[in-house]
């Protein structure tokens, strides 16, 4: 990890709780607790960080490793047993909660063809990332989408949703991401089955792209007011092709190069109140230098190869491969390739941080902007 002058500074910094047992107090703590209290100076170094401590550990998952027993999980259970058949990322620092990193929980879930859940909604809001197959759909509300490779979509908290793979697709794989973490954190969870087991299709397949999805046009006629896009699904395709136009046409960020965020088209702003995501084009040959900032990432390498240096530790990452920085921790992300671009699509609690006023970002000064890898 990569310690600069200004943590220094701020970790010696006096005016700290520092208070030694004696056999009085130790009495005294005991007499507290028994009445369900604790006296501050005994907790506060540790509730009161001079800087966010993350709990999650920087991980990177193989999907080289992880795609085969995926796929066993089809042998071993059945959707309607299992609910669904998903093998979830276990942050070793966070295994008390399900989650990937922080307040985030993620997974990997297989279909084969023929196969559908049943409808349901939580307070919990969830995305889909596809990694693979064909013939995959998501119905949100009545929405029916059709989905492929890389394509991002969204059942926001309170929405109907369902998947399925059609009879005739191929066994498909993507990433589920939910704050399930988080809300279960804010005790504010509720689950629920549809009356129907499975709802109506009510409108045209992919209408939400129809309607919502022209590049900078927004409809006359539709109004929208909920807190979340009404753009369920974003394309690969054009994705793809914004952020080629875009790296052509700007030199991006030092930091993250060609890097777009996926956006309410009513609003601008994030896709969802609580989680955001982003696709960024890192251009061949692209090293980038290190920053870090509040929040917790989950990324997942949509095109090419490279290796991503988090906290010191260097993780050298595949097309499927997912890893995540955790709030704070020192990042940056080199392409491997002189000929190739490389994507990465992450999604994040950034819009949680934005809107509670706990984002923050610094650049590392020292060392020509890089780490040391440990
Ligand atoms: C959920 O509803 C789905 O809809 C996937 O496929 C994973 C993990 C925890 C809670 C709800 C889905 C989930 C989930």
């Amino acid at each position: 990890m990569t310690t600069t002058a200004y943590d220094q500074y701020r970790e010696h910094t006096a005016g700290r709780a520092d208070v030694e047992d004696t056999p009085e107090l130790v009495a005294y703590y005991e007499q507290l607790a028994g009445m369900k209290t604790g006296a501050l100076w005994t907790v506060a170094n540790k509730i009161e960080p001079w800087q966010p401590k993350s709990a999650s550990v920087p991980v990177l998952w193989r999907y080289r490793d992880l795609r085969a027993h995926v796929l066993r999980s089809v042998e071993l259970v059945t959707p309607e047993k299992a609910g669904r058949r998903v093998v979830y990322l276990d942050n070793p620092g966070r295994r008390d909660v399900s989650a990937a990193v922080g307040w985030l929980y993620s997974g990997l879930q297989v279909m084969y063809p023929g196969e559908a859940a049943s409808a349901h909604a939580h307070s919990s809001s969830a995305l889909r990332f596809i990694m693979e197959g064909r013939g995959a759909y998501t119905i949100v509300d009545g929405h029916k989408m059709t989905l492929g490779a890389n394509d991002f979509v969204l059942t926001p908290n309170g929405t109907w949703h369902e998947h399925g793979v059609e009879q005739d697709g191929l066994p498909c794989i993507w990433q589920d991401g939910l704050d399930i973490p988080l809300v279960n954190a804010l005790e504010a969870g509720f689950y629920a089955v549809h009356p129907d087991l499975n709802q109506a299709v009510g409108y045209p397949v992919d209408d939400a792209v129809a309607l919502w999805g022209a590049p900078a046009l927004r409809p006359q006629q539709q109004g929208w007011s909920k807190p979340y896009s009404p753009l369920f699904k974003y394309q690969w395709a054009p994705t793809y092709e914004a952020l080629q136009r875009y790296a052509k046409a700007s030199e991006g960020s030092p930091f993250d190069d060609a890097l777009m965020h996926y956006t309410n088209p009513v609003s601008g702003g994030h896709v969802m109140a609580t989680m955001g995501a982003s696709m960024q084009l890192l251009r061949p040959g692209f090293a980038g230098k290190a920053h870090r900032h509040t929040g917790s990432f989950l990324y997942q390498v949509a095109k090419g190869s490279g290796y991503s240096i988090v906290d010191g530790q260097r993780f050298d990452w595949r097309e499927r491969d997912i890893f995540c920085v955790p709030s704070w921790a020192w990042h940056e992300h080199v392409n491997g390739s002189a000929s190739e671009d490389a994507c990465l699509f992450c999604f994040s609690d950034l819009p949680v941080m934005e809107k509670l006023g706990l984002y923050r970002e610094e650049a590392l000064a020292e060392n020509g902007g890089h780490q040391s890898v440990a």
